[in-house]
């Protein structure tokens, strides 16, 4: 799962993006290349696993984070998306918008103002014209191929891809129409930027902190017209804790007013609008953290760990994390009647920790 950091020049990406891989050597700030970085996820329950099993090593499940350079303003003062740009925009399974709302009279603003209402419609409206682009050619070609080849797949995407051109025209992104899942797989291959899963991230000064509420209520009305999250971040003064060690950025954020870390958040929503959830293996060997899509069933689950698990899956022993953490054992969960045997079918739920019976 990768999502991009997306927004225009010097807005906190890369400053995002070094909080959030959290390395001793920081990316360039002010970069041209597109950098990419695996990110850990934090589980507190992987931990707590881990703490109990003792296990060889830990596993904990990653997301891919991709900085794409911002946009600039170009020779003739106007900012201008461009085609490099739109292709990094393509490659991901989420988008993040880094808007800036911080002000420092030592970092320029492409468009000259600070401004993030108006930042994220200029982003909103290039992705909206590129989707309908896209889909003013693939009418034009359906129409072309239909005549030629009588292919049925053809013409059902045709009316799909009208459905979608009537949707934009209204000024509305795509994450916004409801399609079923057979629509969603045909859209699939065309990586159309307004229909991927968005979260508007703002990137605030430290003195917003304790008016963050009220800065928010500014910008909640775009929520529902860009159908994505918001997310309220501190990059200046979150890029120094990170580097402090974990108990000491407690401390910290709580003296700052900060409830949740932007990397928490970052992770939590991703989560969230991409429908996923984790579920644990356990053992002497490792503890570990697996990602999968919230109406996975078992065997789809077992898939995820081996392609063999999935063919050759009898049944699946399930016991919750919380029930293990109250029980403290296998045994005492299945005296407790909190360790089950599930077939293919049972919908796993974030927390299971699962072990496959297989032949
Ligand atoms: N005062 C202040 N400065 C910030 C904040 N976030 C980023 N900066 C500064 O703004 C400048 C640009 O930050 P970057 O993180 O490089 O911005 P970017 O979005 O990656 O920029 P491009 O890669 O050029 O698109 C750097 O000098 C940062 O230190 C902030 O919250 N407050
Ligand atoms: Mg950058």
């Amino acid at each position: 799962m990768q999502i991009g950091l997306v927004g225009l020049q010097f807005s906190g990406k890369t400053t995002l993006f070094n909080i959030l891989s959290n390395k001793e050597t920081h990316s360039q700030t002010g970069q041209e290349e597109a950098s990419i970085e695996v990110v850990k996820v934090p589980d507190l329950r992987l931990d707590n696993l881990t703490r109990i099993f003792q296990p060889k090593k830990q596993i904990n499940a990653t997301i891919e984070i991709f900085d794409i350079p911002g946009l600039r303003m170009s020779d003739d003062n106007r900012v201008k998306i461009t085609s490099s740009f739109l292709n990094n925009v393509r490659n991901n399974d989420a988008l993040f918008y880094i808007v800036r709302a911080f002000k420092d009279e030592s970092v320029s603003h492409p468009m000259s103002s600070i401004d993030p209402i108006r930042d994220i419609a200029f982003l909103e409206t290039e992705f909206l014209l590129s989707d309908l682009a896209f889909l003013e050619n693939r009418i034009d070609k359906l129409n072309r191929d239909i005549q030629k080849s009588k292919d049925e797949k053809l013409k059902r995407e045709l009316p799909l891809i009208q459905k979608c051109m009537e949707h934009c025209e209204k000024e509305l992104p795509l994450r916004s129409l409801k399609l079923d899942d057979n629509e969603l797989k045909l859209l699939s291959g065309y990586q159309l930027l307004t229909l991927k899963p968005l979260v508007i991230a703002i990137n605030y000064d430290e003195k917003s902190i304790p008016s963050i509420e009220s800065e928010l209520a500014n910008v909640n009305s775009i929520k529902e017209k860009y159908f994505a999250s918001i997310i309220p971040f501190f990059a200046k003064i979150e890029l120094e804790l990170s580097q402090l060690s974990l108990s000491d950025q407690e401390v910290f954020m709580k003296d700052y007013g900060i409830k949740e870390s932007a990397l928490t958040q970052i992770l939590r929503t991703s989560y969230e609008i991409l429908g996923l959830q984790s579920f644990f293996t356990v053992g002497e060997d490792e503890c570990r953290a697996w990602t999968i899509k919230k109406n996975y069933n078992a065997q789809q689950a077992a898939g995820v760990i081996h392609t063999d698990f999935f063919s050759r899956f009898i049944r699946a022993e399930v016991v919750h994390y919380e029930d293990f953490i109250l029980h403290g054992s296998f045994n005492k969960c299945k005296d407790a009647g909190a360790w089950r045997l599930e077939g293919k079918e049972y919908i796993v739920q974030d927390g299971d920790i699962i072990s496959i019976r297989h032949n």
